[in-house]
């Protein structure tokens, strides 16, 4: 195996792109090394990204929009006294992540990388519209966040391509995000599904700007424009939750395993769906953080 450690996007996307066999970057490390260790993937080059300079940094820009380093912990997000402000949905959506030690290691990046349906920061990133820099030998590339995942275990990048860069946007007057997951246990599990729900209000508290996002209810995280329509226009009333649920259930394509039948799972993403749209509706109104 080889091991490499640049200090440039540039340099990592070369030798990313002369690579041979499988290459996987290193961030983290907590799916990388996990896999390694267990046997699953044994890479034939390892690129770190950690030595390039700002892969760990959360910097607010002058727009209020935010730009995270991509080797930036979950543990930073949740302790960044701005970023949770603005953006509470995303970061704990982060937070949930596996334990103290976890935290302190695993990345935004990472988790959208490894391709797990289930991966909690994903449908709160889609539902925030968050944007990657992608560097390659052509040059840095914006796109939105549901452009890389192709499925399980599977991007849309292709040999070559690093992720260099996270842009979120400004959180903007009365908005308001949330992501809830179902787990068997309390925590260290993995989602059997999950929810993100962002939201804008009008000074009334009408719903202007609604987007909703579920995990681990098909083979890539889901962004649900019908269900965000039937927030469109709304209070969050009753008639609206109840809308917003069914939408919900629709959209979903489960399978059946061991943590949850295809019917727990379509019933449980509605469930969710009402529950965040209420959280993020109380923090638009700026009721609660
Ligand atoms: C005990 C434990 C509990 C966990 N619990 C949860 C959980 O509850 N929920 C959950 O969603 N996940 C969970 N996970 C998985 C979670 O830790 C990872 O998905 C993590 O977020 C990956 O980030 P990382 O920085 O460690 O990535 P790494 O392991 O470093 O990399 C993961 C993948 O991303 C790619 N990659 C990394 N950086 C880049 C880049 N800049 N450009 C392109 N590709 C890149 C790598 O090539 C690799 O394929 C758990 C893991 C463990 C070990």
């Amino acid at each position: 195996m080889q091991y490499h450690s640049p200090n440039s996007f540039e340099d990592a996307a070369a030798l990313a792109l002369a690579a041979t066999g499988t290459t996987r970057f290193l961030a983290g490390g907590t799916d990388v090394l996990v896999q390694l260790r267990a046997d699953i993937i044994t890479p034939d080059t390892v690129i770190d990204i950690k030595n390039i300079p700002g892969t760990q940094n959360i910097t607010c820009n002058a727009d209020g929009s935010w730009t995270l380093g991509v080797a930036t912990p979950g543990a930073e997000m949740r302790e960044h006294a701005g970023l949770g402000q603005d953006w509470p949905g995303l970061v704990e959506a982060m937070d949930l992540i596996g334990s103290t030690q976890v935290q302190g290691r695993a990345t935004l990046v990472g988790n959208l990388c490894n391709g797990s349906p289930a991966a909690d920061s994903v449908p709160a990133m889609a539902t925030a519209g968050v944007e990657l820099s992608i560097t390659n030998a052509q040059g840095t590339r914006r796109v939105p966040v549901m452009d890389i995942p192709a499925g399980p275990g599977r991007t849309h990048l292709t040999q070559g391509d690093v992720i260099s860069a996270v842009h979120i946007p400004a959180r903007g007057e009365r908005g308001g995000d949330a992501y809830l997951r179902f787990i068997p246990r309390t925590e260290m599990d993995i989602a059997v599904v999950g929810c993100a729900v962002n939201l804008r209000l009008d000074t009334a508290g009408v719903i202007t700007e609604a987007s909703v996002s579920l995990g681990a209810v098909a083979p890539t995280v889901l962004v649900l424009d019908d269900a965000a329509d039937t927030l469109i226009g709304s209070t969050l009333d009753d008639a609206s939750l109840d809308r917003l649920a069914e939408a919900a259930s629709a959209a979903c394509n489960p399978i059946s395993d061991k943590r949850g039948t295809i019917e727990f799972r379509t019933h449980v993403a509605g469930v969710l769906a009402k529950r965040a749209a209420k959280i993020a509706y109380a923090r638009a109104q700026g009721v609660t953080k």
